[in-house]
């Protein structure tokens, strides 16, 4: 029976497609999109209930993490020798490996995240706010709670707070968006980012900040 990859394309997925690739053995791509939140749905939680990416079926094995995976995989099909087996030679693979997880992943992650690859469209954003950071994405139940250093300007009060929401496509986040400007104030304009087909910020008639987003 072929090996089963739960996989989607942009993740830490690749390292194992990649190692299989290399190995030049045949498997089973199972699609997780992410983005339409499959991760979360009981068919993929009863496999990881940690509702991560990449996860292996190799038989009765269940496996998740990316570099035990590899690793796994590599030892399985050991005659390709795609990793030493003398016990120095190994030492020093297993050591970039966990520096690649431990030590270079986490900041990589964090720029990717909170830095623009391109330069903000002028106008965009109020001067010296360009480095200003997303601290915490926070998932709670159905709803994402996160906090910035943007919008800290002045006296501090409620405003330092907003509520986000994500809509299917771009007419929604333009009806949305118009909705919550009605008698409210428009704080960033609905536009295209490097992130989003569709971003704005508002505050709405009662004074509650809103983010408008719709993810690609
Ligand atoms: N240390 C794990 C990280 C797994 C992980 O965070 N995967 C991401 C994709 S790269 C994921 O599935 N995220 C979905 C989520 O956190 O909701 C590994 O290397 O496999």
């Amino acid at each position: 029976m072929k090996m089963k990859l739960y996989e989607f394309a942009p993740t830490r997925s690749i390292r194992v497609r990649w190692t299989l690739q290399e190995l030049g053995v045949g498997y089973e791509s199972i699609p997780v999109n992410l983005v339409a939140d499959e991760h979360r749905r009981p068919e993929f939680l009863r496999i990881n209930p940690a509702g991560k990416l990449p996860v292996l079926v190799d038989g009765d094995l269940v496996l998740t993490e990316s570099v035990a995976i590899v690793l796994y995989l590599a030892d399985k099909y050991s005659d390709r020798r795609l990793i030493p087996t003398d016990l120095k030679e190994r030492a020093r693979v297993n050591r970039w490996l966990l520096f690649a997880a431990t030590e270079l992943e986490q900041p990589l992650w964090r720029i990717s995240r909170h830095t623009s690859p391109e330069p903000h469209p002028p106008g965009m954003l109020p001067p010296g706010s360009e480095n200003k950071i997303m601290h915490v994405s926070l998932r709670v139940g159905e709803t994402t709670v996160m906090a910035s250093d943007g919008r800290c300007t002045g006296q501090s009060d409620f405003q330092g707070f907003s509520l986000s929401i994500t809509v299917a496509d771009e007419a929604d986040a333009d009806r949305k968006f118009a909705a919550l400007a009605d008698g409210g104030q428009v704080q960033m304009p609905l536009a295209k980012t490097f992130w989003s087909p569709r971003f704005g910020m508002v505050a709405d008639r009662f004074g509650v900040g809103w983010m408008v987003s719709v993810m690609p």
